[in-house]
């Protein structure tokens, strides 16, 4: 274990019932531009993400294709790695629940658990969602079809699909004594949950009071079994929300350092649908236990499309005709503008309203006209006035007061505040200031006309160096979000060795240029799209 802090950030464990699609891609892509952001600050960032393999959903679909749990879920899972890798995803682990790892971790808890005193067997009799994996009481059934007017079908308050009965003998997690301790946690950690609004709601949530919950089923087998009673396979959500703990080495004496130096977690990323598994549940399972709590939980809003004609946004599914593929996305505006497009006009906490027309615009505005012909002109020029070179420096050119070095003064103190709470489009705007007023500065400075007078060779010089330096700091911040656009403009300046820097703040300070330097044009980064398709 390095000398570094650790960092780590987790997604939620996706089913495997169905082919990653753009909303878990969302989320997906929101950890990696935090994790690739942590690494350039010097953390020793760890990023899990994987899959949620048990349950009675899983085990429905493998029946529903002839294939057993296992084969389902492993004729999915290379569905999961290959749209993560072409999607940059920078992930160091992938944890899959039916893996041995997740097995032992998850009867530990049951054994521990029991000693603490917070399990009990009683039996269930209520109404449970399968595509959603949750129980539902009574009241909450009733008033869910009172709203809805459902006429005597018993609708998931959720989703909205037909409800089951359940009625087994099962295990009992008592939830019910933790409602003052959650309270407590809310209280002392008010970021606990993030953003805030979605911190009132859960408080509100728990001040409603809380239900002890049952965490084992006996009516199917695809779970992992309870250790002491091996009629009952685990809950499904128990099972998987100890995946966090899991893969840094919960309840594994050979992993006893790593867990000690990466637990608990600095982020848990989920989607506003299970804030009450990630807030309530989980917080208080480790409670039970005596383990720390994650340091947040960050809940991101839902894709929406948005019909760029009446400005309406609707949610996303096969039926509506309105789904979008990752690939579509893909086809459109690249990998690199596909990760800027979701992350810079998204806001992560809220919903968003999605579209290909919108998709055009952002990258036309921001990525072909901005900051592709910055790069573009600007290394254009510089390899034709410096004969394929960036220029001397000059003693002292770094100090020489002008309008990029002001707008880059500080840039990165704030760049920063915005990134630690995943304020991405907070972030893109200190950038693309920047990159606004480098094109400016292109128009207001005209290097074609100084270039023609060889008595202000000098003046040319720093002008080109205050541009190349401006791509230089852009780059740099722009990397967690393009990856590989930032690696490229470096290595066209000839400053490849930057590219993975683990000191953001330095690398962003005003004056790390290289003069005389090799430039190399390169092709354009992001050609301009021609509004065709809707
Ligand atoms: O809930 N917009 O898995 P899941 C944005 N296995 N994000 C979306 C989205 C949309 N339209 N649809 C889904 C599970 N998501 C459990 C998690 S964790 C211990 C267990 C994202 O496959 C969002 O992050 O249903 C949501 O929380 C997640 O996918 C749910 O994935």
């Amino acid at each position: 274990m390095a000398d570094k802090p650790s960092f780590y950030i987790t997604t939620p464990i996706y089913y495997v019932n169905a082919a990653p699609h753009l909303g878990t891609a969302y989320c997906t892509i929101m950890c990696d531009v935090m994790a690739r952001y942590k690494r350039a600050m010097g953390y020793d960032v760890k990023f899990l993400t994987g899959l949620d393999e048990h349950g009675e959903k899983v085990q429905r679909a493998a029946e529903e294709h002839n294939m057993t749990p296992q084969e389902w879920c492993d004729s999915l899972a290379p569905a999961f790695h290959e749209i993560w890798h072409t999607l940059e995803i920078s992930n160091d682990d992938f944890i899959r629940t039916t893996e041995e790892r997740q097995i032992k971790a998850v009867q530990y808890l049951w054994e521990r658990m029991k000693e603490a005193g917070y399990i009990y067997k009683g039996s269930y009799d209520g109404w449970y969602c399968v595509p959603e994996e949750t129980y539902f009481t009574e009241t909450q059934v009733q008033k869910a079809d009172e709203e809805r007017h459902t006429e005597g079908q018993h609708l998931c308050p959720d989703c909205g699909r037909p409800l089951e009965r359940v009625q087994e003998e099962s295990w009992f997690f008592k939830l019910s004594a933790f409602q003052d301790k959650l309270l407590a946690l809310y209280a002392e950690h008010p970021d606990f949950v993030m953003p805030d609004f979605r911190m009132n709601e859960v408080r509100t949530f728990v001040e409603g009071g809380l239900k002890d919950i049952s965490v084992s089923r006996t009516s199917f087998d695809w779970g992992i079994p309870v250790p002491f009673d091996d009629k009952h396979v685990t809950y499904v959500w128990f099972d998987a929300l100890l995946n966090y703990a899991t893969a840094v080495g919960f309840g594994n004496p050979d992993m006893a350092d790593e867990y000690a130096f990466r637990w608990p977690a600095q982020f848990n990323v989920v989607g506003k649908d299970i804030i009450r598994f990630h807030c309530v549940i989980w917080p208080a399972m480790l409670m039970a236990i005596g383990e720390a709590v994650p340091e947040h939980v960050f809940a991101h809003g839902f894709l929406m499309v948005r019909d760029d004609e009446t400005g309406q946004t609707r949610k996303m599914s096969k039926s509506l005709g309105n789904a979008i593929a990752p690939q579509d996305v893909i086809d459109l505006l690249g990998v690199e503008g596909y990760r800027y497009y979701f992350m810079t006009d998204c806001v992560p906490g809220e919903d968003g309203g999605i579209s290909f027309g919108r998709m055009e615009q952002v990258y036309n505005a921001d990525l072909a006209n901005s900051w592709g012909n910055l790069v573009s002109r600007t290394l254009n020029m510089s390899a034709k006035y410096f004969d394929g070179k960036t220029p001397e420096l000059a003693e002292g050119w770094a100090d020489v007061e002008n309008p990029l070095r002001s707008v880059a003064e500080g840039i990165a103190d704030r760049y920063c505040a915005a990134m630690d709470r995943i304020a991405y489009g907070v972030a893109k705007d200190e950038v693309m200031e920047l990159i606004h007023a480098a094109n400016h500065y292109i128009e207001d400075s005209a290097p074609w006309g100084i270039a023609k007078d060889p008595a202000r060779a000098g003046e040319l010089a720093q002008v080109m160096a205050n541009l190349l330096e401006a791509i230089r700091i852009s780059a740099h911040l722009l990397s967690p979000f393009m990856p590989t656009t930032s690696a490229e403009v470096l290595r066209r300046m000839s400053l490849e060795d930057e590219a993975d820097t683990a000191d953001l703040r330095a690398a962003c300070a005003w004056g790390g240029l290289k003069g005389g330097v090799a430039v190399t044009k390169g092709d354009a980064l992001f050609p301009r799209l021609q509004p065709a398709k809707k």
